[in-house]
């Protein structure tokens, strides 16, 4: 395990200078199944793709659904299937960047394979990790996955349309958030109807500008 590991660091070594050299800022959403990293891709291509080069790596077990529902904002996507890997990892990454025009993008979005664990343990060479979690999943979920949300430098708290109607507890999520990254910085967002979505969008843009100056 530790030399797997220590391969992928290497490689995800090698993916982050050969983007920061391109100027091109590399975002890994990483979630459960199903907490709305599409959607929320969705949203944000919608906002963002008529103003600014976006692309999108797809991670998926085994079809193509994602990249799919993303193609109806003309821009780069590549799917890599993990044939029922549980993560991407940092070789993956750098073979899917062959196939973009890195000149003609300023913002790349991985959506990692759903899952909670195996993904944070993989640096893929992202400037940053975003968290994803919706309150239909239950509150407890940074205690029960730390390393996730402890090296995340955000996280998006999804489907805040639904709170009514489960019994999720904003004070012992965000308690729990405090002890386990009380920098990480948190929306809290309904993708589908949109709450949220703009504070959101101001902060990435906020993140490229940083990145852009280096
Ligand atoms: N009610 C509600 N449903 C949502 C929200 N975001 C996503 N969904 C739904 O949750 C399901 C899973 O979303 P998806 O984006 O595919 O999740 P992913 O597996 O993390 O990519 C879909 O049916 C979405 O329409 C939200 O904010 N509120
Ligand atoms: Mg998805």
């Amino acid at each position: 395990m530790k030399n797997i590991l220590d391969r992928n660091q290497n490689k995800a070594e090698e993916v982050r200078s050969l983007l920061r050299r391109r100027n091109v800022m590399m975002v890994n959403i990483i979630s459960s199944p199903g907490a709305g990293k599409t959607t929320l891709l969705e949203r944000t291509c919608e906002a963002l793709s008529a103003r600014m080069g976006i692309g999108v790596i797809e991670g998926d077990v085994t079809t193509d659904r994602d990249a799919q529902r993303l193609k109806k904002y003309n821009i780069p996507i590549v799917a890599i299937n993990t044939e029922g890997g549980c993560h991407l990892d940092s070789h993956s990454i750098y073979r899917a960047l062959e196939n973009f025009d890195l000149d003609s993008i300023r913002l790349l979005f991985v959506e990692n394979v759903g899952n909670l664990i195996c993904p944070s343990q993989f640096d893929l060479g992202e400037a940053f990790k975003l968290a994803v979690v919706s309150t239909a999943e239950g509150d407890d979920k940074p205690a029960k996955y730390p390393m996730l949300f402890s090296g995340a430098r955000a996280v998006i708290l999804n489907k805040t349309d639904i709170l009514p109607y489960t019994n999720f507890s904003m004070d012992a999520f965000l308690s729990d958030m405090n002890v386990i990254n009380p920098r990480i910085k948190i929306f809290m967002t309904s993708a589908v109807h949109g709450e949220g979505i703009r504070e959101w969008l101001e902060w990435l843009g906020q993140q490229l500008e940083a990145y852009n100056a280096g």
